[in-house]
């Protein structure tokens, strides 16, 4: 408990929503970024707070500045009012008032901002960490760092592995191939060599290709990064392209993973009916917030998969806890840098040694509030 944020003894049974704000902050990388697929100089977060008498609760997504008018044309009108302690009942209200917009996408990730702050905001009212809520698995979260863009020199992803592994003793470590939609293989390879020289033979790499070589291509490729030792091939092919991920996911040895795109659970279901996964990848920021990141768990677990977060780690680290088929959550470079600029709070938390213990600090909900003033120059929509 602290004076400003007063835990009461009893939440009322029926504790309304009083009001829902959604803003939007576009923080310029500190370079330009690519991936194999897209590119970027900024990344956007549009943070949502819900109010209710004693407390407010905050949750964000990565995504345009749109998103913030969704929030407030859609979403607000059904949250406010409603029970802030019945969460998936609001929930399904944001799904049903999404039909005619179409739920995929920027409305996914509205209603998944939205459900954040909820989640955040009944952890608060209840005085507890919101992985305690959830009720835990586990106290350490294991993470993987994750970057190596392909715009990167090899002397700056010389430097990042160097720090993640041997500065912060992370065991596990993403880097971006597939570069220039897959036409610069040789550099691929040398830049996959490289990081198996700087992280020595025992951390784990992995690489993530954001769906840019073609099929027989990524099992050509995939049979080169067997002989650095990757044992996990993000995105081979397009997500969209389900048979293609089942087919190289049959004729290698590493681990086939995908799922950042999913905004609700029949994208999920339909990846693993595919056998399309060996790790179902989820992102709380788009597929529902926290009850919808906790469903796409469900059906991994189900399907006897493990499951990873995708990126926004403050998001993750959470429900991350709770999740029996949790392999681990992203420290996405960018988000870990951001994450700090636009929050602060005892739910801060620090990468080194390979996990993360979300409620140890014992601070409610995710522990973070919106930095107001820091974030004001960062003001979008
Ligand atoms: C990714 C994340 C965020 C922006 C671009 C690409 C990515 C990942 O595919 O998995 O980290
Ligand atoms: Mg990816």
């Amino acid at each position: 408990m602290t004076a400003t944020d007063p835990t009461p003894a009893r939440v009322p049974a029926d504790t309304p929503v009083t009001g829902v704000d959604a803003t939007a902050y576009t923080v310029p990388t500190d370079r330009p970024e690519a991936d194999g697929t897209f590119a970027w100089d900024a990344t956007t977060a549009v943070v949502v707070e819900v109010r209710a008498e004693r407390a407010t609760g905050t949750g964000w997504t990565y995504a345009p500045a749109a998103t913030a008018a969704v929030v407030r044309e859609l979403l607000a009108p059904v949250v406010s009012g409603g029970d802030a302690l019945a969460v998936p009942a609001l929930h399904r209200a944001m799904v049903r008032a999404l039909r005619n917009a179409g739920r995929p996408g920027i409305a996914a990730c509205a209603l998944s901002a939205v459900d954040i702050a909820l989640w955040d905001l009944k952890a608060r009212l209840l005085g507890l960490p919101l992985a305690t809520l959830l009720g835990t698995v586990r106290t350490d979260v294991p993470l993987y760092g994750s970057g190596g863009f392909v715009t990167d020199s090899d002397a700056r992803l010389t430097a990042r592995l160097d720090s993640w592994v041997h500065g912060c003793h992370i065991p596990r470590v993403k880097i971006k191939t597939g570069q220039d939609r897959g036409t610069a293989t040789g550099r691929d390879l040398a830049r996959v060599r490289l990081a198996r020289e700087v992280i020595g033979p025992d951390a784990e790499l992995y690489v993530d290709a954001n769906g840019a070589y073609t099929r027989k291509q990524a099992v050509r490729i995939g049979r080169e990064l067997a002989a650095h030792d990757v044992v996990w091939f993000e995105e081979p092919v397009s997500s969209d392209d389900l048979t293609g991920l089942r087919l190289v996911r049959d004729r290698l040895d590493c681990d086939v993973a995908a799922g950042e795109y999913g905004y609700d659970p029949p994208y999920f279901a339909r990846m693993l009916t595919a056998g399309a996964v060996d790790c179902l990848q989820a992102d709380a920021t788009r597929c529902g917030g926290i009850t919808g990141w906790l469903r796409a768990a469900a059906l991994a677990d189900a399907h006897g998969l493990g499951l990873s977060a995708h990126c926004a780690p403050h998001v993750h680290a959470h429900p991350a806890a709770s999740a029996p088929a949790l392999r681990h959550i992203e420290w996405f470079e960018d988000h870990a840098r951001l994450e700090p600029l636009l929050f602060e709070g005892e739910g801060l938390l620090d990468p080194a040694g390979g996990t993360v213990r979300p409620a140890a600090s014992g601070a409610p909900g995710l522990g973070l509030a919106l930095r107001k003033q820091a974030a004001a120059s960062y003001r979008t929509a």
